[in-house]
């Protein structure tokens, strides 16, 4: 049902082989650089980048960072993550600022709004620093190059399609979100509502909640919802963080298995939800692939190969060969559903 886009890149297997390749290769530094190697510390100081996400403390940016690092050793750059504690507007912008000082190679951010950070983006780019987006976009005119994850109709399509199982086809659903302002969250709410108003006419969506990607108001804002809500039948929540404190708040409640939970999740912050049967069924990408996709892409801004124009393609080492499609947008593949089958053989 999810198809293979890229050669069969996100099928099972294929995401279980890439992710023990990960996890073994983030252990000891670039374990499959057979390239001659002089990708060691520091490696070419031009291609520097600095990995900007939402926030710090999330284990799907610590995923995604580790897979931008593998690239980096392969390649022979160097890469440094630091953000915000806060997923607010604004908190990343001193970062760019810094960024663009260093003179760093490339900028690779995941942006908590589309417009907020673009005076700072504006003024790196001007100093020299390629602008990558990856997870969230800016608007499209601040960043060179935005990596997706997945086109926003699939992941709005898979959460739907899920709820939509879970709970019958009908009754009240309540969207569980990250930042209000998130531009990648936000894309999909917007499609989700499409395919609700489409496809689900028994289906009641009720409210859109923020939980601001920290796991205390999350947990806070699932327990508002099920006191506000009596005859919620289900939850939506496209961000992991939202997920894993909405799943630890069902799990020990009393509605355990009657209020329905799914949306976008890390399977190693999921898998007890779902083995004491609080969630069924949940989506996500590989954060790794995603990482290591955005930095080889840096590194062809970097050193040339490419501008960002539509039409331009470079190789990312073991994902093979990539092109940028209308508006400077790179489509790493399709999301992935996981369950109580197959959540056992993936470690993210
Ligand atoms: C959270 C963040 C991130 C999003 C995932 C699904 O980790 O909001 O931006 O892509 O969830």
């Amino acid at each position: 049902m999810f198809g293979l886009q890229r050669k069969g890149r996100m099928a099972l297997a294929a995401v279980a082989l890439t992710v023990g390749v990960t996890l073994v290769a983030t252990g000891c530094a670039g374990g499959n650089g057979g390239d001659g190697g002089d990708g060691g510390d520091g490696g070419d100081a031009e291609l520097s980048i600095t990995m900007l996400p939402k926030n710090l403390g999330n284990p799907y940016f610590d995923t995604s960072t580790s897979g931008a690092q593998e690239a980096a050793d392969e390649f022979g750059g160097s890469l440094e993550e630091v953000g915000p504690t806060e997923a607010s507007p604004t908190s990343q912008v001193s970062y760019i600022q810094t960024a663009a000082q260093q003179g760093v190679g490339a900028l690779v951010v995941s942006a908590n709004d589309p417009e907020a950070i673009c005076d700072a983006l504006d003024e790196a780019s001007s100093a020299g620093v390629k602008i990558v987006t990856f997870d969230s976009d800016t608007n499209p005119d601040c960043r060179d190059l935005f990596i997706n994850q997945a086109t926003a109709e699939g992941i709005a399509k898979v959460q739907v399609d899920l709820i939509a199982e879970q709970i019958g086809d009908a009754g009240q659903i309540a969207i569980l979100s990250a930042s209000a302002n998130a531009t990648n969250q936000n894309a999909w709410i917007e499609t989700m509502k499409e395919l609700l108003a489409a496809d689900h006419p028994d289906i009641e969506l009720v409210e859109v909640v923020y939980g601001d990607d920290d796991d205390q108001t999350s947990f806070d804002k699932t327990a508002a919802l099920l006191q506000t809500y009596p005859e919620l039948k289900g939850i939506i929540s496209p961000t992991t963080v939202g997920i894993a404190a909405a799943a630890r708040y069902l799990s020990t409640s009393e509605y355990k298995g009657k209020v329905a939970l799914t949306g976008l999740g890390t399977p190693n912050q999921m898998r007890e939800y779902v083995e004491d049967g609080t969630v069924t069924a949940f989506a996500l990408w590989n954060p790794a692939d995603l990482g290591y996709l955005a930095a080889f892409a840096a590194q062809a801004l970097i050193t040339g190969e490419i501008t960002g124009e539509e039409g331009d393609s470079f190789e990312a080492g073991k994902l093979g060969d990539y092109e940028v499609g209308p508006d400077g947008v790179v489509l790493l593949g399709d999301p992935f559903v996981f369950d109580a089958e197959n959540i056992g053989d993936f470690d993210f």
